[in-house]
């Protein structure tokens, strides 16, 4: 199979070397590099066990020829979905050393998800848990199997029942591949998604490299950094920001949180002596709440992480004088550009706004409407390019036509402004997604599902803020008939197959939905005016 590209233009991939940023090394070479620096150091700890760098890459290695041998070819796509454990990362890295090219899920992604990813990616191998959270994996792939006949190789991690299991793959004794082409990809992750169903980023090597390293370096992570993955490692904020790729890359240790609730997460740190850890903002909330109670020592955390959501400015003031610790903002996305607020910006900058980019190539541009740049300081769409941004998604012209300009900008969605010292704050979004909780939820992809119920006539799905989750998810929904019931909906948009996160979190009934003397107003228009209306009528209530 061809190996996959990512394009950018010749003279900016020449300038991007030039300057040191993408270094022509690969992910796996990442961590050969860590494992002959720091082979005695542990790289890993979680529930399912403890490895030093040395082990980690010989189980990778191990994992790289079962793979191999039984009958994954380089360049095939294998679709990943595990929890925060130490396999994770052989597994990972077990692809990596393969040529074979990792399709990250989230743990909370259910059938529709999982099988629209493996159309989308042509993937020909799944490799899951037995079982995470009360939730059987193997159940999920048997019935993925069936809608997706291509799908050759199923791998469970831990008890495989019919399935053959990570641990016995054969040995193999195949020789591995040559390493990777760097700037060819290196694998395929899941976009937030504002318009129907999630994308595929495609990452390559040098890009992604850069950008954890430069991560690591802004975060200053060394071989004494314990990172803790608190939120699903399969998301490119704790996988790479710097995340545990960023700690593979400085030799640091790894610890892999099962759970973000702050009585386990608060335990991991006391035993690991975690010092640097990311969160979304409703579970920071929830970690400033209880660590006044806690019995748990946590005080070797240093810097605590917020991102994927807006973090309250009132809220982040708080986090130093209830954690003991330093708070960092982050405001990434898994198409590329991050921002970090920095570890010795003067306190306003951190908790006000949502830092500055990792490179000084990232080239940012605020726009209005129109496309034009906003005076300096005002608000806008932001627009960006730069040496580990993507320049399309994988497998998909229509969106590629939306989400970029004709010159390589990134469309990011995102209303922001900038502030004199170069800093973004993030004021709001352009599209239609639901950010619950930093978990993206697409509109139109909700209402798709919606529809599909012989009750609906109409649906339009709205985020409504949201004092715990930052966002929740309300649908609107006018009857075709009697009236459905709201549990009702809920258990059919559940039965389709999704995500927990995507259910929605609020049903309203309407009679109708306004339209303008002209006709039909966009669903934009109309998201937006159900959306107000229910605020205004929640106001008056109150
Ligand atoms: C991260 O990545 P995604 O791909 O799940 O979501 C990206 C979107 C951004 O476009 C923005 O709308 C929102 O999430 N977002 C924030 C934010 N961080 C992300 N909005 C406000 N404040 C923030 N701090 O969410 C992600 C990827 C890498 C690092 C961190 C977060």
């Amino acid at each position: 199979m061809q190996p996959l590209r990512q394009t950018w233009p010749q003279h900016l991939a020449d300038l991007y070397r030039e300057r040191g940023y993408w270094r022509g090394e690969t992910l796996f070479g990442v961590l050969r590099r860590t494992a002959t620096a720091y082979p005695d150091n542990f790289a890993v700890v979680g529930t399912d066990g403890r490895w030093t760098y040395r082990e980690l890459h010989e189980r990778a290695e191990r994992i790289a020829r079962g793979l191999l041998s039984v009958g994954l070819t380089p360049g095939d796509r294998v679709v990943v979905q595990l929890p925060n454990c130490t396999a994770f990362l052989s597994v990972v890295f077990g692809l990596f050393r393969a040529g074979l090219i990792p399709v990250f899920s989230l743990p909370a992604h259910r059938e529709t998800e999982i099988v629209h990813f493996l159309h989308r990616a042509e993937a020909v191998g799944y490799i899951v848990a037995d079982r995470h959270g009360g939730f059987d994996y193997r159940a999920l792939a048997r019935k993925v199997k069936q809608e997706v006949p291509v799908l050759r190789h199923v791998i469970v991690v831990g008890e495989a029942e019919e399935f053959p299991s990570l641990d016995d793959l054969p040995a193999g004794d195949a020789p591995l591949p040559a390493d990777a082409a760097p700037e060819s990809v290196a694998f395929l992750q899941i976009s937030g998604g504002s318009t129907g169903l999630s994308k595929l980023i495609p990452r390559t090597h040098d890009d992604y490299v850069y950008s954890f390293r430069a991560s690591a370096e802004i975060c200053g992570m060394t071989p004494d950094t314990v990172y803790m993955a608190s939120l699903p490692v399969a998301h490119n904020f704790p996988m790479s920001s710097p995340g545990v790729f960023g700690a593979l890359h400085a030799g640091a240790r790894i610890v892999m949180c099962p759970s973000p609730s702050p009585e386990a997460a608060f335990a991991w740190i006391e035993r690991e002596r975690v010092t640097m850890t990311g969160l979304v903002p409703p579970l920071a909330l929830l970690w400033m709440q209880a660590a006044g109670r806690t019995t748990s020592d946590i005080s070797s955390l240093a810097v605590l992480q917020v991102g994927g959501a807006k973090f309250a400015p009132e809220a982040a003031r708080r986090v130093t004088a209830t954690l003991r610790c330093r708070l960092q903002q982050v405001f990434g996305m898994a198409e590329g550009l991050v921002n970090y607020t920095r570890l010795d910006d003067p306190e306003d900058l951190v908790t006000e706004t949502q830092g500055r980019p990792i490179s000084p190539d990232d080239e940012i541009l605020i726009v209005d409407d129109m496309g034009q740049p906003v005076p300096p300081g005002e608000r806008g769409l932001l627009l960006t390019r730069g040496p580990y941004t993507i320049r399309a998604y994988h497998n998909d012209p229509a969106a590629n036509q939306r989400a970029f300009t004709e010159d390589g900008y990134y469309r990011t969605g995102d209303i922001v402004r900038m502030t004199p010292e170069g800093y973004l704050v993030v004021e709001g979004r352009a599209g239609d997604h639901i950010n619950r909780a930093g978990e993206k939820i697409s509109a139109e992809e909700i209402e798709d599902h919606l529809l599909a119920h012989p009750g609906v006539f109409d649906a339009a799905v709205v985020a409504i803020p949201d004092p715990y989750l930052g966002e929740r998810s309300c649908a609107f929904v006018i009857p075709d008939g009697p009236k459905p019931g709201i549990a009702e909906l809920k258990a059919f948009v559940r039965g389709r197959g999704l995500a927990e996160f995507k259910v929605p979190d609020q049903v309203v009934f309407a009679e109708s939905f306004e339209t303008t003397a002209v006709g039909k107003v966009s669903r934009k228009v109309l998201r937006q005016q159900l959306r107000d209306a229910l605020l205004r009528r929640e106001k008056e209530e109150a």
